[in-house]
């Protein structure tokens, strides 16, 4: 029967034949590399039959029956799975099923676009320099915040710089969607690319995005680290060592652009969380930046210095974590922006010491690193920092002695039994995927920090194991956040036939430009609904707004887009092992 066709009659409350929904086939929109899995999602219906059509010849190259019917508890949508894995000559085809239709692509290199885009995103966010034309195309804008006239808050203030002083601490990457720098999430976020760079640095050495940088030695990623680096540099009090948790206005500036904006800007007191995101994130740089000192001149070894003293802080300051609201009951002015709190420095300590530990070979940081190691893995993300230290520990090319392969295993063991715990599943499931098949997949961030990050996990866990259910999971998830999800959006803003036009980001929102800066995945689905923006489903994975005010679904934001760079750019560099 044809579902389009279908009447209804609604019988005393009982439907009297199936619901003429609407049927959509939900799929990768981005691009599939020829040996990878394909598989397609039908929402909200049945199928008994698909074809594959050849765009450029209209001629049918595959045809198949559903692979299987699943469905979430918390989901009345059926949902329905076709595997096209078979066809693997690169070209574009068009899905066909009985009411609906979906276009794709097979081709080498597929992810790489996006890789160059979601590196190329942290570009369009730098504050302090002009964002030219020839990097930038239609995107050019003149030069955001300088920061050079930044204002110490009376939290912040210290034996030697008093409330009221001023100092400059200029560059580094806008965080999110808003105007201010942070550093646990500048530490975090660094923390994450540079972990994957340390995996494929012969990938990254290749890539080219066209940046300013980009005709010198070093590879543009870390190019692009260092951006943000020296200014993190300058959020370090010289006098002790500390690090100010954030630089920031007092609230939210509205949306317009960085050159409007007129706010005093402040850095605000020193956190323990910050001086050792600072500290792992610095030190794992002042390792991989020595090979580029002629680029970056005495850079390594000021990177280092900056980083064991901001450790040493960290270890007389405990407890002094960030606590927004007894801040603002002590000090003037109030500061509502984002807080990045956190109730425990357990993990910062565990991932600063790792990778001190891994630099220096100071048995003071291994000591540290036992102590506060993990019990159990679950994916990174900028308040739980405890997987960056893992990836230190589990990094393949490393060469340990027998005390720490035995701790080194205990870490692997935690990570195995996560990724085994992940893919569990996932084969029948209804968007056949490890993400996004639980109710709690969907919060603030979750396309990233679990759908991006989990996967970024598997990754580890195959290249430790030689497991390719692992990697093809990894795979899966990515198929997910490009499109074969229950919205059917490709989230990531410039890719795919359907993606947000309207991300709560205010340099793509006071921009003159219709379409919003490319390469940034926006934050997702989130059952929380957070904002009171007009969603159009209280479906947890559904509860996605396009909309510029829907912050807690629709934001962008530098620990997300780092996310998409690791998950992407390993993807594309394992490729050839599909
Ligand atoms: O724009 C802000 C965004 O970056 C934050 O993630 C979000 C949550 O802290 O807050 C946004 O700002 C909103 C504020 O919290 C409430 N008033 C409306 C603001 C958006 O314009
Ligand atoms: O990513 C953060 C998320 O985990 C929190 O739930 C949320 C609300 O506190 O804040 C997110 O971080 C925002 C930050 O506070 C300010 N810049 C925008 C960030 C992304 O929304």
């Amino acid at each position: 029967m044809n579902k389009m066709l279908c009447l209804c009659l609604t019988l005393g409350g009982f439907s009297a034949c199936s619901q003429p929904e609407a049927v959509d086939v939900r799929l990768n929109q981005v691009g599939y590399y020829p040996r990878q899995e394909k598989v397609a999602v039908v929402d909200g219906g049945r199928v008994d039959r698909f074809t594959v059509v050849d765009v450029a010849t209209g001629t049918e190259v595959f045809s198949g029956t559903p692979a299987y019917t699943a469905f979430n508890s918390w989901s009345p949508k059926e949902r329905t799975v076709l595997d096209f894995s078979g066809l693997q000559t690169p070209g574009k085809y068009l899905l066909k099923i009985d009411g609906g239709e979906a276009e794709f692509e097979v081709k080498d290199g597929a992810l790489s676009p996006l890789a160059d885009a979601a590196l190329k995103s942290f570009y369009y966010q730098r504050t302090g320099m002009p964002i030219e034309a020839q990097y930038a195309g239609m995107w050019s804008r003149p030069a955001g915040h300088p920061d050079t006239h930044v204002m110490i808050h009376p939290s912040a203030a210290g034996p030697v710089r008093k409330a009221g002083d001023i100092i400059s601490s200029p560059k580094g990457w806008y965080d999110a969607g808003d105007y201010n720098k942070y550093i646990v999430n500048s530490g975090y976020s660094i923390g994450l690319m540079q972990a994957v760079y340390r995996l494929f640095p012969d990938y990254f050495a290749k890539q080219d995005i066209n940046i300013p940088e980009s005709g010198n030695r070093t590879p543009d990623l870390l190019d692009e680290m260092h951006y943000n680096l020296s200014w993190m540099l300058t959020m370090q009090d010289p006098a002790d060592g500390g690090v100010y948790h954030k630089l920031t206005t007092p609230s939210f500036e509205a949306f317009i652009k960085p050159t409007e904006c007129k706010q005093q800007r402040y850095v605000v007191q020193k956190s323990v969380t910050a001086a050792l995101d600072f500290a792992a994130s610095l030190a794992q740089a002042s390792q991989l930046f020595v090979a580029y000192e002629e680029d970056y001149p005495g850079f390594a070894r000021q990177a280092l210095e900056a980083a064991r003293r901001a450790y040493d802080w960290a270890v007389t300051h405990p407890d002094a974590l960030y606590k927004q609201e007894e801040l603002n009951r002590q000090y003037d002015p109030d500061v509502s922006t984002g807080a990045y709190g956190d109730r425990s420095a357990r993990d910062e300590f565990f991932w600063a010491a790792s990778e001190l530990y891994y630099v220096t070979g100071d048995r003071k940081y291994r000591d540290k690193a036992v102590e506060c190691a993990p019990d159990a893995y679950s994916a990174p993300s900028w308040g739980s920092t405890s997987p960056l230290g893992c990836f230190v520990w589990l990094l393949p090319a490393r060469k340990l002695d027998e005390a720490d392969r035995a701790f080194a295993d205990r870490l692997e063991s935690l990570l195995l039994a996560y990724a085994d715990q992940s893919v569990k599943g996932a084969d029948q499931s209804a968007f056949h995927a490890p993400y996004g098949d639980e109710e709690r997949d969907f919060f603030w961030g979750c396309l990233s920090e679990q759908g991006a990050n989990q996967a970024t996990s598997l990754v580890y866990a195959y290249l430790l194991s030689g497991n390719k259910d692992y990697l093809a999971n990894a795979y899966r998830n990515m198929d997910y956040i490009l499109g074969r999800n229950a919205t059917g959006y490709c989230y990531v803003t410039g890719f795919g036939s359907k993606s947000p036009m309207h991300p709560h980001h205010r340099l793509s929102a006071a921009d003159d430009v219709a379409e919003p800066l490319p390469g940034f995945l926006v934050g997702g689905p989130n059952a929380g609904q957070q904002d009171g923006a007009a969603y159009p489903s209280s479906l947890p994975d559904e509860s996605y707004a396009d909309e510029v005010n829907s912050y807690a679904s629709n934001e962008i934001a530098i620990n997300w887009s780092a996310g998409l760079v690791a998950l992407s750019s390993a993807l594309d560099a394992l490729s050839g092992q599909l």
